[in-house]
């Protein structure tokens, strides 16, 4: 499993909030183990995790970057895909 970080101003309040996405191919597409996270940073430097701040999204992921995409002032997240477990599970059997 391997995870990815990025720090960005989710809520536009001018402290950093961390989103974490894991990827890999350890588990099958629609493992909840893919779900991406996003702690929220209260400031203070002190980061807990938003309960509803990301949808449900249970495929591997393999990078994540911020940037204003729809120039409203608010950053938007990119989540970029990474393998597909079952696909490589398939090109390791001959069979296939
Ligand atoms: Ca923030
Ligand atoms: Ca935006």
């Amino acid at each position: 499993m391997k995870m990815w970080q990025h720090f960005f101003d989710a809520n536009n309040d001018g402290s950093n909030d961390l989103i974490v996405i894991s990827g890999g191919n350890e588990k099958a597409m629609g493992d909840p183990v893919y779900q991406s996270r996003l702690y929220m940073n209260n400031s203070e430097g002190e980061f807990s995790k938003a309960a509803d701040g990301l949808p449900q999204l249970f495929s591997s992921g393999g990078c994540v970057a911020a940037a204003d995409i729809d120039g409203d002032g608010d950053l938007d997240l990119f989540v970029g895909a990474g393998s597909v477990p079952e696909d490589i599970h398939c090109h390791q059997q001959a069979a296939c």
